[in-house]
């Protein structure tokens, strides 16, 4: 194990405490909607979007705890996005994380409501946050605004809009990758620079929004080059399905070394930055070459 694999899995170890101390407080029901909220959150992943958010509160100096429900609120809608991506009429996967999809638990109609729920329960942890300050006002208004209709929501809802389309256009890509996937990454690298009183904000920012395109890159180059065994998920569909990918615009090659200017523009923007970056540095490298 590198010291970068120790570190990570010590930040996923310190979410998933958070997590479970969620989970374990979690009044809801009838049975069936707590299961499906605590199956798809319990299926693991990276926890790639906590663990930034973990390790930017450390290089800012800011107290872990402070960032600890935004980082669950981070997730669950995260989560949501995963459950609703999966269903039939998203993205049709019957596998997630290597388990089946929630909708292949649960059915469709469960599924859209964990999802409902997961999103539902985000907004009360934010609101809950806001009596905290106006810091922690302006950071649950910036994770809502990045999930929402000019964010996420926005991204795939221009996915969904684009999908049959022959040619690929840049600027939609880059609309939908920002939208789509960079927003939460900023929403988590951003969260704990607005409890810092905006330290290194448009840094962070810039940041962020390099590495979520970075991410999708990989995303998409991993559709064409994983396995099932790593991702968890199907790989070719895509491709197949004739998506609006960057591999699909630029060719694999050219995505590769797009990936690697992304990562470049990342490492740099850590250079100018005080304090250790290196388990950040060794993040952005760990998303340009990872498997899963
Ligand atoms: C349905 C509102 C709504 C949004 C869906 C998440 C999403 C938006 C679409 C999924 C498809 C996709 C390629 C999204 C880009 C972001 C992405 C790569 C998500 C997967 O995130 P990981 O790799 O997943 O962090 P784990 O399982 O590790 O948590």
């Amino acid at each position: 194990m590198t010291d970068f694999d120790i570190k990570y899995a010590e930040y996923q170890k310190i979410f998933d405490e958070y997590l479970s101390n969620f989970c374990d407080k979690l009044v809801c029901e009838p049975q069936i909607l707590k299961e499906s909220l605590i199956y798809s959150l319990k299926l693991g992943g990276k926890r790639v979007r906590p663990v930034l958010m973990l390790a930017i509160a450390d290089l800012l100096g800011i107290d872990r705890t402070s960032i600890s429900n935004f980082a669950v609120a981070l997730e669950l809608i995260h989560t949501y996005s995963l459950i609703h991506d999966d269903l039939p009429e998203m993205d049709n996967d019957d596998f997630r994380r290597g388990k089946p999809s929630n909708h292949k638990v649960f059915g469709v109609g469960n599924a859209v409501l964990a999802g409902d729920g997961l999103l539902n329960t985000a907004y009360s942890i934010l609101f809950n946050e806001c009596f905290n300050g106006n810091e922690y006002i302006s950071a649950s208004k910036y994770i809502c605004d990045c999930a929402g209709i000019s964010g996420m929501i926005a991204g795939q809802s221009a996915d969904l809009l684009h999908e049959n389309d022959t040619t690929v256009d840049e600027k939609i890509l880059d609309f939908i990758h920002l939208n789509k996937t960079a927003k939460l990454i900023m929403a988590a690298c951003v969260t704990p620079s607005i409890l810092c009183g905006g330290k290194y904000y448009s840094e962070i920012k810039t940041f962020a929004r390099d590495l979520g395109f970075l991410f999708q890159l990989t995303d998409d180059i991993l559709d064409v080059e994983g396995s099932f065994e790593n991702l968890g998920k199907s790989v070719g569909k895509d491709g197949a399905e004739g998506k609006y990918t960057a591999v699909r615009l630029y060719g694999l090659s050219d995505c590769k070394l797009r990936a690697d200017l992304f990562c470049d523009r990342c490492i740099k923007m850590l250079e100018g930055l005080d304090g250790d970056t290196q388990f950040l540095k060794d993040t952005v490298y760990f998303v340009r070459q990872r498997i899963n």
